[in-house]
């Protein structure tokens, strides 16, 4: 989508060209595009709360682009990886709804917290896409400023990041930068396998007893590596945050239209000064868990097929068709766009040059440490007992 905030409001909107509301054959799930491309005007969440988008044709187009960009990129780093130029990668394939349309809600000033496969988010953030591909290939350690793009480092411990992002909103809520339509949010990416953890649960109790400015958004994706969701939970895991004392809601995480809906909605809310929220975003990791993993080893493929039924970007490609709002000549641009920057993603990756080995002990402090100065020594020495070693 073009730069800018793409708006749920005001002048020259498109209108929805169909009203089926409720109209999603599962009550618990808010719905705004069917695995048919069929736009249903509203949905509502167990709140009460209804959800509706109202973008121009450009912004739809926009969000088709940002789907077929970040499946691109994906499936480029897959490769790149099985050809041995990344030590692993975690794709997003089947999750990218979820993650730009949630991307796509955020306002500049808002923060996220993501894990290690948010790379559709780190996207719409408009973060360089070789980033972390530079972080798998082992030769730094992101290179993105979170500071500056309001988009945190990826982190692999599972679940730690939401404790980051309560410490985070918290810090917002108390210098009083809440409370008003321009404050600021707080968003915290997970899984489904993350509810499990003590550190998202602890996350919970803080964000809600503290009132701070956080959505939680969770990637149901069915699965944390191996483990089904039923080894995680019981209920629904949207409706954990009832028993937290905060709102939780159900998405359809294959609807950029929905996501990017109902995250707006809870970051609005989290500004204002009205507290966190959990999202559920229900979707499915089409791939293996990273490059490490394989997934016929414990799922079968009538599953993976259930779910290319309701693929998120062949619903956003039928409903564009059907309403004329995007013509052939439009996803042939946009698939040649992807193609370019891929090969330019790939050409870039492969010229990448192999850091000293030293300078892993470089920004460990933004002022450095005596300890660390004697670690750095002890490695130096080290590397240049090496015959030959121009260390
Ligand atoms: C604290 C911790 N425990 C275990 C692991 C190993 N691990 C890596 S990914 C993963 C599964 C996470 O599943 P989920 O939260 O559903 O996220 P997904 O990978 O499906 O996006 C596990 C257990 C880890 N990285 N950190
Ligand atoms: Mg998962």
């Amino acid at each position: 989508m073009a730069k800018g905030d793409p708006g749920v409001t005001g002048r020259g909107r498109r209108a929805a060209p169909r009203s089926r509301k409720g109209a999603t054959g599962d009550p618990q799930l808010v719905q705004l595009l069917t695995a048919d491309g069929e736009r249903i005007e509203s949905a509502t969440g167990p709140d009460g709360t209804e959800y509706r988008v109202d973008f121009t044709d450009e912004e739809y187009r926009g969000l088709y682009r940002d789907l077929v960009l970040v499946r691109k990129l994906d499936a480029e780093a897959t490769a790149l990886q099985r050809q041995g130029e990344l030590g692993l990668w975690a794709s997003l394939l089947g999750q990218e709804a979820a993650q730009v349309g949630s991307g796509r809600a955020l306002r500049t000033q808002d923060m996220a917290f993501p894990t290690y496969r948010e790379h559709g988010v780190l996207y719409c953030r408009g973060i360089d896409p070789i980033m972390p591909l530079g972080l798998f290939r082992g030769v730094d350690q992101g290179g993105w400023d979170p500071n500056e793009f309001k988009f945190n480092m990826y982190t692999i411990v599972i679940g730690a990041q939401t404790l980051h992002a309560t410490g985070y909103a918290m810090g917002v809520h108390m210098d009083g930068r809440t409370g008003t339509e321009d404050g600021e949010a707080v968003i915290a990416y997970f899984g489904d396998g993350a509810t499990s953890q003590g550190d998202v649960n602890e996350a919970f109790v803080w964000a809600s007893v503290f009132n701070t400015p956080l959505v939680f958004f969770c990637q149901n994706n069915q699965y944390a590596i191996s483990e089904p969701l039923e080894r995680q939970t019981r209920v629904p895991l949207y409706q954990r945050a009832g028993g937290f004392g905060f709102p939780g809601v159900r998405v359809d995480g294959n609807d950029v239209l929905a996501s990017y809906a109902v995250t707006r909605h809870a970051l609005d809310n989290a500004r204002l000064g009205q507290g966190p929220s959990l999202i559920e975003a229900y979707t499915y990791r089409m791939g293996a868990h990273t490059t490490s993993d394989d997934p016929t080893r414990y799922r079968i493929a009538s599953e993976v097929e259930a779910w290319q039924a309701k693929d998120p970007i062949a619903r956003m490609k039928a409903f564009l068709t059907k309403q004329k709002i995007a013509d052939d000549a439009f996803f042939a641009e946009v698939d040649e766009q992807a193609r370019t920057e891929s090969v330019h993603l790939r050409e870039r990756v492969l010229a990448m040059p192999d850091p000293e080995p030293v300078t892993m002990f470089d920004n460990v402090y933004p002022t450095g440490s005596p300890e660390l100065d004697v670690q750095r020594a002890q490695f130096t020495k080290y590397m240049e007992s090496f015959e030959g070693s121009a260390h």
